[in-house]
């Protein structure tokens, strides 16, 4: 459960201080078909006691997938994950990971939050074997999920560290000048930021909800699919009720440069949630930030199993708008889901875009106690595919 210290700021204590390539898109799902049956296996779930569990693979774990041993999979078969030392960040810790920045009270009585943003150029996996030239906010995709609340001051120090010019422009209310446009504002700093440039960008925290920030530098789909995108929540004055809350990044990579994506996820690297399930509580109120980023494909979308959602269209409102288990989003598009698991066991999200499933946009969500339930199979749906193979670069 997390606290959302937002609400706690006239307590904070920094309150007083001064201030690959030659693999394609359709390829891999050629080569994805073949893994049939291994993607079988996914199916072959028995009820066990109150809770679909999946059948157990046994001591060997999740490579123990029987059938196809005819097939070559050296990388995902052979247990390799990605190098999340390498990359510089987690999937695991960045879902919960909310960038409060730092504040002070002004003399006004109203809170000044600030951030330090980095645009650095940096080489990610996004899936075992799969590296990909990115261009980051301080070093992680998606950037850090930037927090504040509702009517506080918004100052975020950007400086340029990239080889290319890049901006940040953020969704919500702010003046032309503060709008990381370039061409607007130039003759006073702003405007598009070259190497080695800084700016700083100043507005109030508006409206309420949950937005994003992208760089808006031209060729504009190939600054976003490098990886310059973050999400961007600004609590209501009176927040929200507490809850277990994560951000989801639906993203994706182009990793041959052809204009359209080879590997899908949920905050960068395709899969990660199946190799660890996101743990939740049983019966506990657990809330998603989740925004649609994806270049090259015009919609995105987000189904659970097992479960229902309440569904906060950018997050702008604190009346549902839809119980569903299954969203739509443009790219863009975000909003909030609100859910609770009423049973111990493993649920799969994916897109319901199955190509995107396909591809790494799978996840599970593990509910109860780990040690009553049996082992996920769900990893033997994706080991065949030529990623595995370890060559796509
Ligand atoms: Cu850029």
């Amino acid at each position: 459960m997390n606290r959302n210290p937002l609400l706690d700021v006239s307590k904070s204590p920094t309150m007083d201080q001064s201030a690959e390539k030659g693999i394609s898109r359709r390829k891999l799902l050629g080569g994805a078909a073949l893994a049939a049956p291994a993607v079988a296996g996914l199916t072959a779930l028995t009820r066990g006691g109150d809770t679909a569990v999946a059948e157990t693979n046994g001591a060997t774990g999740r490579h123990a997938h029987a059938g196809h041993s005819d097939f070559p999979h050296a990388a995902f078969a052979s247990g390799r994950t990605v190098d999340h030392r390498a990359n510089g960040f987690h999937p695991t810790e960045l879902l919960r990971d909310f960038d409060y920045g730092r504040t002070r009270r002004l003399a006004s009585g109203r809170v000044l939050r600030e951030w330090e943003i980095v645009a650095q150029d940096r080489e990610i996996e996004v899936a075992p074997g799969v590296k990909y030239e990115a261009w980051t906010y301080n070093g992680r995709v998606p950037g850090p999920t930037l927090r504040a609340r509702e009517g506080e001051l918004l100052r975020i120090h950007f400086l340029n560290g990239s080889q290319h010019p890049h901006t940040m422009h953020f969704h919500g209310f702010h003046p032309s000048l503060m709008d990381g446009m370039p061409g607007i504002g130039e003759n006073r700093g702003g405007g598009q930021i070259e190497p080695g440039e800084s700016f700083t960008y100043e507005f109030d925290a508006s409206p309420f909800g949950l937005h994003l920030y992208h760089c808006h530098v031209a060729p504009l789909a190939a600054h976003i699919a490098r990886g310059l995108y973050g999400a961007f929540v600004i609590d209501p004055k009176q927040g929200r009720d507490e809850a277990d809350e994560m951000v989801m990044v639906m993203n994706g990579f182009d990793t041959n440069f052809d204009l359209s994506n080879e590997v899908y996820a949920v905050n960068t690297v395709g899969f990660h949630y199946v190799d660890e399930p996101i743990r939740v509580a049983r019966d506990e109120l657990v809330r998603i930030y989740l925004v649609n980023v994806l270049e090259y494909d015009v919609l995105n979308s987000f189904h659970i199993h097992g479960n229902f959602f309440n569904y906060f269209p950018t997050g702008t409102s604190l009346e549902p708008t839809e119980f569903t288990d299954t969203v739509i989003q443009g790219q863009a598009q975000r909003g909030v889901l609100e859910l609770k698991f009423p049973y111990d066991g493993d649920y799969m999200f994916h897109a319901h875009v199955s190509e995107f499933a396909e591809l790494g946009w799978t996840g599970f969500f593990r509910v109860g106690d780990p040690s009553r339930l049996a082992a996920a199979t769900a990893a033997s749906m994706y080991c065949d595919l030529p990623w595995g193979k370890g060559s796509p670069a």
